[in-house]
This record gives structure tokens, sequence and C-alpha cells, in this order.
């Protein structure tokens, strides 16, 4: 049987997997956007679906104004005696801390703190009752990967924390996860860095405090200085499938053009893993993996897919949707005008690092096609609305509606880095399309007014957007999003917001 990777396409790094049954849950990080940490359900580790998310409040999840990249690393999750735990990290506040839930849908519990510091913290449940909490830091014993044993029922350390691996040498050991595996401890990093000499290593020992012995075969995962399509693979979590195969679930890129720049983020892979003679694992086909795997195969069962048009006839927004850190409540409503999203700008802007009015979704796919029916009309030249194709603050594009010169217009801006340019357009009375065609090279904005033609505007190459260009840890996010420089802006009703992928899920790798 074969797969199309990646299986959850679109910015969701740092993938952390956990069985239970025949049932697989998956959590990403996500950094300063609200609600936090997505957490997705599959029969056969291909299909997946949103269920929710980990982190749904403010007390679990304060963003005040953290760098986009900031706020909610890697996390992990596991499963024990009928509790889901999440252990991640704020990095823009408390540090280190989970949350547990008997629901994976949640309600999730309020945070529990862990004392020890680091990013990429992680759990093993031990035989003996005993619970190992690992993460990675600079700490008195050099760089590595750091243990300390933990009270499950509160996050209080029992034992100090000790340095139990510092890798195989490779830059940045981190995303450690700790497994018992016939009576044999095996530590999982990543090293060499989330680029683009990114590597998943492995080692084992008889003592959950080592000495840990490297596999003689590392990195056991690496696309490092390899031609392919994908890019950058590591962070990986392994599982054991319920019919006894085991898999790896990893992050992996998808970089456009040449030189490689990827701007749809660091997205979730799978890979078959097999083991050696000598008890060491390999992941993939000798630490490679291709765009389409042969693999034996779970029963497929499949989700239904994911309808194109939004139509915000729901009295709550769909769990793809999310918000740029911890939004004002004023800032958006679905009770305002009955079967629309309305939006209410605020003097937060989208090059301000704050909490703007913005409903946004991750772009998932190289090529499709996005839509929106605004019905926008501005009353003072400091407001605007519409949608903006948004890698942060400082890279993004906006196709808006705005008054200019006493005249309802559009404009299409383009901010990147220093540089901004805007061209400006009449626009008619009346609701207005919006439409952004994503290509894997350029992004081509388009408009059309109520019963008129579509109107070709400009474009915006998408490797301007790109991690390599703007830096960070996210991907593009597709956003409808208001602004009003004085206060409070006119009502932005958004009437319905279509994602429609072109080709294959995932778009059409370019290579
Ligand atoms: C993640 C860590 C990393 O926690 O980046 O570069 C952090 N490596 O493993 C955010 O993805």
């Amino acid at each position: 049987m074969s797969y199309t990777n990646p299986v959850i396409p679109g910015f969701y790094p740092d993938p952390s997997i956990c069985r239970v049954g025949e049932d697989y849950y998956l959590a990403t990080s996500s950094f300063a956007y609200f609600p936090g940490v997505p957490l997705f359900h599959s029969k056969d580790l291909v299909n997946w679906r949103q269920i929710g998310h980990c982190l749904t409040t403010v007390r679990q999840l304060p963003l005040g104004s953290a760098w986009l990249s900031g706020g909610i690393y890697a996390p992990t999750i596991r499963h024990h005696n009928g509790w889901f735990y999440m252990v991640t990290t704020n990095v823009s506040g408390v540090g280190n801390f989970y949350v547990r839930s008997m629901r994976p849908e949640g309600p999730w519990s309020e945070p529990i703190p862990v004392a020890q510091g680091g990013i990429d913290p992680s759990f093993l449940f031990d035989d003996d009752g005993k619970v190992y909490f690992q993460s990675t830091y600079d700490g008195n014993e050099g760089t590595g990967i750091y243990q300390c044993e933990i009270d499950i029922s509160t996050g209080r350390m029992l034992t100090e924390s000790r340095l139990i691996w510092q890798g195989t040498g490779g830059a940045h050991p981190e995303a450690p996860h700790l497994y018992k595996i016939n009576g044999l401890y095996y530590l999982l990093l990543a090293e060499g860095g989330t680029e683009y000499g990114h590597m998943a290593t492995i080692a084992r020992s008889e003592s959950p405090y080592g000495p840990f012995i490297p596999c003689p075969h590392n990195p056991i995962l690496s696309h490092r200085s390899r031609k392919s399509s994908i890019q950058a693979t590591g962070h990986a979590d392994l599982v054991q499938a319920h019919d006894g195969t085991w898999w790896a679930v990893f992050l992996g890129i998808r970089p456009v053009s040449y030189p490689y720049r990827h701007h749809l983020g660091r997205e979730t892979f799978l890979a078959p893993v097999s083991w050696t003679e000598e008890g060491w694992p390999i992941i993939g086909n000798g630490g490679r993996i291709e765009p389409v795997m042969e693999a034996p195969q779970l029963q497929e069962v499949r989700w239904p897919n994911e309808a194109i048009r939004d139509d915000f006839d729901e009295a709550t927004l769909g769990l793809d949707w999310l918000f740029l850190r911890n939004p004002p409540p004023e800032s958006w409503s679905l009770r305002e005008s009955p079967g629309k999203l309305t939006l209410r700008g605020n003097k937060t802007s989208l090059d301000d690092g704050g909490s703007p009015a913005f409903v946004g979704r991750r772009l998932r796919h190289l090529s499709c096609n996005i839509a929106a029916l605004l019905d926008f009309e501005p009353e003072s030249e400091d407001e605007e609305a519409g949608l903006t194709v948004f890698m942060n603050e400082k890279y993004h594009y906006d196709l808006a509606v705005k008054l200019k010169d006493g005249r309802k217009a559009i404009v299409l801006r383009r901010t990147v880095g220093s540089l901004t340019t805007e061209q400006t357009y009449d626009c008619a009375a009346g609701p207005v399309e919006l439409k952004v065609e994503a290509q894997p090279e350029w992004f081509v904005f388009s408009i059309q007014p109520h019963q008129s033609d579509s109107l070709e505007l400009g474009s915006g190459e998408t490797h301007l957007l790109s991690t390599e260009v703007a830096g960070g840890f996210t991907g593009v996010i597709i956003a409808m999003y208001a602004v009003c420089k004085a206060g409070q802006s006119a009502p932005a009703h958004f009437d319905w917001f279509d994602y429609e992928p072109v080709n294959s899920p995932g778009g059409s790798a370019p290579f």
C-alpha cells in the first residue's frame, strides 16, 4: 500500500504521537497562535482529523505580546493509566508545564508547571511507576538532555536534574523522547538544528540515566545533503501500532525554487520504522523518506473531506481557525450578524506584534485557491479590512478595503522587511470578493466586486514570505483581518471563506 507525505500538511511542526488501543493522537507546536497545541486523531496513521486543542484558555496559554515564534514550542503527548498528558514549553511565560485530560477532545486541566528548565520536554512512565521528565538546555553539566523524576500528580521534581546524553556531536541536541523497548531504554533526539542539517539520532542503555550507547548507524533519519523535494527531516517521535509495526512521525519542509526556500512552515511527515537484528531502528528507507511511501498499511479509515466553504453558520469557529495571540473578545463575533463572521478592527495593526482583529488558517497546500466575500463600509481613512497572507509582522501581503481620498478603495500592500509597496484601486459600494491564488512560487491577488468580473490586481513572490527570508518557526497563515487606528472599526462582515486545494492533498510538489 502507498500513502502521501506530509500526512498533516501546513505549519504543524514538532509532532508527537501516542496510541490508545487502535486510536492514534498527535500534537504539534503552535507558538504565539491561539488556541494552542492542535490535537489530531487517526485510526491508520495516514488520515488525520483535528479533534481540538490542548490549550484553549488564557490561563493555560497567556501569550501577552510574545514574539510570534515565541509562545508554545515542542509538545509531547502521552497516555497513562487512563489519562492523556501533554507537556510543552511556553518560552514567553511559565516555561515547562503540562495539562492532562481523560478525554483527548478536552477540556484539559489547568497548567501544571515543572521546575526543570529548557525546552522540548517529554515523559517516560516506567514500569515501576516512576515518571521521568526530560528536556534540553545548557546546564551546569553542559548542553544536552537533562532528566529528573517527577510526581505526576503535582509536577513536583523528586530528584535533581542530571545530564543523560549530549547526542552524537550535532548542534542543538534537542527533542528528546525516552522509550522502554524490550527492557532497554532508548533515547531519541534531534540534532543539527531544525534547518537543512536536521537529523534524528538514537542511543540506548540498561538504565534510564545511561550511559547511553549511540546507534552505530546514526542518524536514523536525515535529508541533509540529499537531493529531495523534502528537506530538514528531524524532531521525530516513535509509536508501535496496534498491529505490532513501528512508525515515526517527524517534521520536514517542502522548499520551492532554488536556492531552497519554504513558506508553508515545517509540516508533519510519517515513515515506517524497521529494526536491525541488533535491535536498532531505521526510519524509512535507510533514514530517507519519499513524497509517496510504500509501507505496510493499517486498515485505512478516511475522514470526510474538509468542506471548501466555511459559511460561518455555526455557533463556534471551526477547529482550523486561529488567532494571533490572545484575541480581544470584542474583535470578532459570529452573533453580531448571524451567518457571518464579523470583525471589529482595533488599534493593533498587522505590523505591531499584538493581537489585531485576525481570524486565520494555515496555508496547507502549495497550490490552492482562497476567496472570501467581504461587506465592509469604512467610515474613516484610519480603518481597513480584508485578507492577509501572513508569515509575521514584517512579512505579509494584504488585500484590503479602505477609504482613500474619501472614496472606497482596494489596497494591495506588500510588506517585506523594511520595504512596503501599495497599489490602490477603486472599489464599488457593496460586498466584494477578495481572492488569493496560491501557486508554488507566487500569490496572485484578485477582486470580484458584486455582479462584476474578476479583476487581477497583482502578485507577490512566495519566497519573500519564506522562513529563509522572514525567519522564525511558523508558516504562512491566510487570515481575515480588520484594523482601526482610531479605536474600533465599522463592522467587517465576512459572509464566507473558501479554501480549495489544487491537485493532490498538500498541493503539487514542485520537483
Ligand atoms: C523546538 C525545538 C526546535 O522546540 O525548535 O530547532 C523549537 N528546534 O526542537 C520550535 O520548533
